[in-house]
Parts: C-alpha cells; sequence; structure tokens
C-alpha cells in the first residue's frame, strides 16, 4: 500500500502516481464525505454533537420515524446544522476541487454531504447522494417547500419550535435529506453510477465508507477499471492494485494533489 512521504524528501510515491494518474485522465470523478467539511468546522459524523445536541445520537435523528416522535427535535437540529454550514467557509480542499474544472478536463463532483460548501467552492452540477440542507420538503406530499428566510433559523434562544406546514396539503415540513431506510433519489443515483463507471480517476475524499450505497462507490470504480486515490486522515484502503492511498488532511493533500496536474492538451 503506497502513502504519501514514502520518498525522502521528493512527493511520496502515492503521490506521484496520483498525479501522474490525474495527468493522463480525461474524466475525473470527485467523491466526498464528512471529513472534507471537517475543517470548514462541520462536525463529522464520527465525532460526538455538542451543546444541546450532544445528549442525541445523529443516527437516531436522521430518521423519519425520529421526526414523527418528535418533529420539533428533528427540525430543530436541522436548522442548527443549516446555521452552522451558512457559518461555515469552503475550505482549500473544496476550493482544490472547484479549480480541478479550470484545467479542461471532465469533473464530476458525487458528494455524500448534504452542505452546499462543494457549491460555494465553485463546483458546478453537485450531485448530492443524500440530499441537502438548503430546500426543506412536504413530510406528506414530498412537494418541496418554499420559506421566508425567518422560519429558516432556529429561534436565537434555541427554543425548539414545530416544523412550518407544506403550502400545498398542510403537511409538517422536513428537511430535504435522505434519512436511514430511505431509498437515494434514483435519478442521482443511476446518474452517479454512470459516472463513476465511465471515469479513469475516482478521488474519495473524507470518508469512512460505511453508510451503504455510497460507501459502494470507490469499489465500482476500481471494478469498472479507473484508478482509486483516498484522501483521509486514515488509512482506509484495501490496497488493491489500482488503489492509492494518500494520508493527511484534505485541506493539505488535495491542494498539493491537484497542482501537480496539468492543463489537458485536447480540453475535454
Ligand atoms: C438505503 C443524510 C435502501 C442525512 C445520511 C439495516 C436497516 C435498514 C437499513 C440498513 C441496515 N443496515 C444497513 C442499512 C443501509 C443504511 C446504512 O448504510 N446504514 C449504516 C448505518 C450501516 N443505508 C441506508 O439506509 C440508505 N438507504 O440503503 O436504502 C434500503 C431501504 C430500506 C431498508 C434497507 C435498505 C440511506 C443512507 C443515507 C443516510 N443519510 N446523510 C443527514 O446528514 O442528516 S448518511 C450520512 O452519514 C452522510 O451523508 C454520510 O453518508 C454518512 C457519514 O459518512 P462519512 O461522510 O464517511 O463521514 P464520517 O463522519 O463517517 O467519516 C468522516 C471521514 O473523514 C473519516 O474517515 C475521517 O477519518 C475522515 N476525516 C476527518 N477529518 C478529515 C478527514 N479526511 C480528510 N481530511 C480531514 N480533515
Ligand atoms: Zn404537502
Amino acid at each position: 500500500m503506497n502513502q504519501v512521504g514514502e520518498d525522502s524528501g521528493s512527493p511520496g510515491a502515492a503521490l506521484k502516481r496520483a498525479s501522474d494518474a490525474l495527468s493522463n485522465a480525461g474524466h475525473i470523478v470527485c467523491f466526498s464525505g464528512a471529513g472534507i467539511s471537517a475543517e470548514s468546522g462541520i462536525a463529522t459524523y464520527r465525532d460526538p454533537l455538542t451543546g444541546i445536541w450532544a445528549p442525541h445520537d445523529p443516527q437516531t435523528m436522521e430518521t423519519a420515524s425520529a421526526f414523527r416522535k418528535n418533529p420539533q427535535l428533528v427540525w430543530g437540529w436541522y436548522l442548527w446544522r443549516r446555521q452552522q454550514v451558512a457559518n461555515a467557509q469552503p475550505n482549500a480542499a473544496h476550493l482544490a476541487i472547484g479549480q480541478l474544472a479550470t484545467i479542461g478536463r471532465k469533473v464530476s463532483v458525487i458528494t455524500q454531504n448534504v452542505d452546499d460548501l462543494h457549491e460555494r467552492a465553485g463546483s458546478a452540477d453537485v450531485m448530492h447522494l443524500h440530499g441537502s440542507l438548503s430546500t426543506p420538503k412536504c413530510f406528506a406530499c414530498h412537494r418541496p417547500g418554499t420559506l421566508p428566510q425567518h422560519q429558516m433559523l432556529l429561534p436565537a434562544d434555541g427554543a425548539l419550535v414545530e416544523p412550518p406546514r407544506c403550502g400545498r396539503c398542510s403537511g409538517k415540513l422536513r428537511p430535504n435529506v435522505v434519512w436511514y431506510g430511505e431509498d437515494l433519489p434514483s435519478d442521482v443515483w443511476k446518474s452517479a453510477v454512470a459516472l463513476v463507471k465511465s471515469c479513469e480517476v475516482l478521488i474519495s475524499v473524507g470518508t469512512s465508507g460505511i453508510v451503504t450505497p455510497a460507501a459502494d462507490i470507490p469499489w465500482l470504480a476500481l471494478s469498472s477499471g479507473a484508478t482509486v486515490i483516498h484522501v483521509n486522515t486514515e488509512d482506509v484502503s484495501t490496497a488493491q492494485p489500482n488503489e492509492l492511498m494518500l494520508i493527511g488532511k484534505a485541506t493539505e493533500v488535495l491542494p498539493k494533489l491537484l497542482a501537480l496536474v496539468p492543463r489537458a492538451e485536447q480540453p475535454q
């Protein structure tokens, strides 16, 4: 298994192999998890919750049954997370991926994250496998909910409030994210799989690979003949031939790696 910093002084053998693979690639997929937003101050799912949310386990709050049981708590948690994202900035890793699309190669961004930091870093057509915090939808009729800004903010005193109602059927509004036990949006999943099967390189950044079917993405790329480059503070590789492990923080590894990739001769 190759990792960054193997050789003394020069860029690591894996970093060299990774930049070579990217330099020969026409289509690159960037697949991200919560770890890419960690350095923007957004807690990962491995971090314990803090403040008023500390007593709660995220996994139990990310379900339809939790919302049915306590809509105020779940709605409040998502408003709090939305505010966390609004107060955060894209970091050097998001920006490096945003930049990659400007060097004449086809770049697709597929994320498990529900934040909008890839978009705010300049990436276009970001595919959100697990939805997004940006707009709510109706729990009953699934239509998107449009809300005045003040209803998308947690009350200053942190009070938990009833979720607003759908303008069409007056059902409760819920976050437009994919909860555990819910199917991923089939159109998004199908498009993501098609892109992963057709890319030459997939960079997998900041994901623990626990949640399926998203966790299958890197292995789908490998089995389709692509090179997979993992970027993570921990070793998450399975040391297969076309698999590279770059260990380090996304904001340190990604800019260094992507700076080594020249503009494509024949723009894609
Ligand atoms: C589905 C949106 C078909 C919500 C999320 C039993 C019963 C029912 C279902 C299941 C079951 N067993 C398994 C399942 C399937 C289930 C599942 O996978 N469960 C897990 C818990 C085992 N999946 C589903 O239910 C999915 N739907 O399968 O539909 C179906 C239908 C019915 C019944 C069966 C099947 C839907 C899953 C979607 C859940 N929604 N998010 C919200 O966010 O509120 S998941 C959420 O958690 C994220 O979106 C993401 O996918 C996941 C977290 O994973 P990561 O992103 O990897 O983040 P994590 O914190 O884990 O790791 C961070 C990584 O970054 C670490 O590796 C760390 O080392 C690294 N890192 C940290 N800092 C840095 C860094 N790396 C680089 N730089 C740094 N600075
Ligand atoms: Zn409705």
